[in-house]
């Protein structure tokens, strides 16, 4: 490495030294079924509306799917010692529903089952804690075609049923439950716009039925696990922004009022308070889904936690990018992603902030943060990933200083594990703490996952002293 690179790097390892978190703090890697697991027609599997999606023609940015993956199908041993090398103590995943019931609801497939029990298994041996996500996307292929999946109010019903099974079977190993990843991503890019999987395009009036029979899910599911799982810790995995106006002009700080209530508070007042927000429902008036007297006290199941996805600020003024939200996004001068997101670390402190402030969870985790840059292998071999280096150990600054000034959070999942298949993106986007070479499958640890194993080393250090 040259002088200058041997000073970078002293100075990261000094920042990553620097950051003081409590000792009992979990610190983890987040992935998806789909992203990493491959495998798509073994073991039992049943199709998915993801299989189906990255097989139509100009869906996916490089022409791929998620067939092979990460293989993570295929190597759970390798995949579980890199997880123990980076100072883990906790992995968050998601279960694939058409691993359980291939054609959604009807026979139970065993072998789906059995893979996720041997995954817990050996994250248990290796002293990891499994945190299990529900549903991360991948909607058995069968259910969809079935009055457009989220679409039909019933669908709940066949979600319940899915986590009865998988809760009532894996229960006694996974204490950790997620019911949901991510309500907005899925029901707004999916069912909305044609962006993700199912690619409906049916705009905002799909998006918020989607949205409420997902959440009414949710509600239902909750007590399933507690009966289930005594002992359960149970939360949902919503993706926030802290939402500030472009300006000071009164339309842009409208446009940033229903920015925020689109994706934060109709979510977040649903979930913790028992209604959608009063100004929603006068902006969504022509496009609101059927409610039903008594969905909303459904909804609102009391939570052992709120899990946040966390990647960037939203920064909004007025303008016709999408009915009836009307708003526009603004791109301060700054540092930016693959993905085009802003680098802006405060965010995660922020958002921590806002939902303490507004809606006092029990416990908050950070269920992913992170970011994609482009990464070069040097010619020894190693990957010098300074920029994701940087983002990670200074957002985590953020998330220690939250826990200082009192905020309840446990704890932390870095998104992700290792390079994946990143959604409508493909393979272009690396936001891996390992990198993956796509073609033979070879893991390496990035710079960034070595500085991540230091401050977890911090914590077993700090546990073994007490
Ligand atoms: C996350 C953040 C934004 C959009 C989509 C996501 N944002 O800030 O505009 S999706 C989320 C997801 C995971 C993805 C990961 C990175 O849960 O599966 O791979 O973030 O996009």
């Amino acid at each position: 490495m040259s002088a200058n690179h041997t000073n970078k790097l002293e100075r990261l390892q000094q920042l990553a030294n620097s950051i003081s978190l409590p000792k009992d703090m979990v610190l983890g890697a987040a992935t998806a079924s789909y992203q990493i697991e491959g495998a798509i027609n073994e073991g039992g599997r049943g199709p998915t509306v993801w299989d189906h999606f990255t097989h139509i023609p100009g869906n996916i940015a490089d022409g791929t799917n998620g067939d092979i993956a990460c293989d993570h199908y295929h190597r759970l041993e390798e995949d579980v010692a890199l997880m123990k090398e980076l100072g883990l103590t906790a992995y968050r995943f998601s279960i694939c529903w058409s691993r359980i019931l291939p054609n959604g609801r009807g026979p139970i497939n065993e072998d789906g089952l059995a893979f996720y029990e041997r995954l817990t298994d050996l994250l248990l041996e290796a002293g990891i804690t499994p945190y299990a996500t529900l549903y991360h996307w991948d909607l058995p292929l069968p259910l969809q075609e079935e009055g457009n999946g989220w679409l039909r109010r019933n669908l709940v019903e066949d979600y319940v049923h899915y986590v009865n099974i998988t809760t009532k079977r894996l229960g006694a190993k996974i204490k950790h439950w997620t019911t949901f990843n991510e309500l907005f991503t899925f029901t707004w890019w999916g069912y909305g716009l044609k962006e993700d999987a199912p690619g409906l395009g049916g705009g905002a009036k799909a998006a918020l039925t989607a949205s409420h029979h997902a959440l009414l899910a949710h509600g239902k599911a909750v007590p399933v696990i507690r009966k289930n799982v005594p002992d359960a810790q149970i939360g949902i995995v919503l993706d926030l922004n802290p939402v500030t106006p472009a300006s000071n002009a009164p339309a842009d700080i409208d446009a940033a009022r229903r920015f925020e209530g689109c994706q934060n508070r109709w979510y977040l007042d649903a979930i913790f308070k028992g209604q959608y927000p009063a100004d929603m429902l006068e902006t969504y008036k022509d496009v609101l889904p059927a409610i039903e007297p008594g969905d909303l006290d459904e909804i609102a199941q009391p939570l052992d936690y709120l899990g946040i996805n966390i990647y960037r600020r939203s920064v909004i003024e007025d303008g016709t990018e999408f009915a009836p939200v009307n708003f526009k996004r603004h791109l301060p001068e700054g540092q930016y992603t693959q993905m085009g997101w802003e680098v802006h670390p405060q965010c995660l402190y922020d958002i921590l902030q806002y939902v303490n402030t507004n809606y006092s969870p029990k416990q908050l985790y950070i269920t992913e943060n992170g970011a994609a840059f482009p990464d070069t292998v040097e010619a020894d071999g190693s990957i010098q990933d300074w920029d994701r280096s940087s983002y990670m150990l200074t957002h985590l600054e953020q998330a220690a200083r939250a826990i200082e000034d009192g905020i309840p959070l446990k704890g932390y999942f870095c998104w992700t594990l290792m390079d994946n298949f990143e959604w409508a993106e493909g393979y272009l986007p690396r936001f891996g703490l390992i990198h993956v070479d796509f073609g033979t499958q070879k893991r390496t640890i990035k710079q960034s996952g070595k500085l991540y194993a230091m401050v977890a080393g911090q914590l077993q250090g700090k546990l073994q002293e007490s």
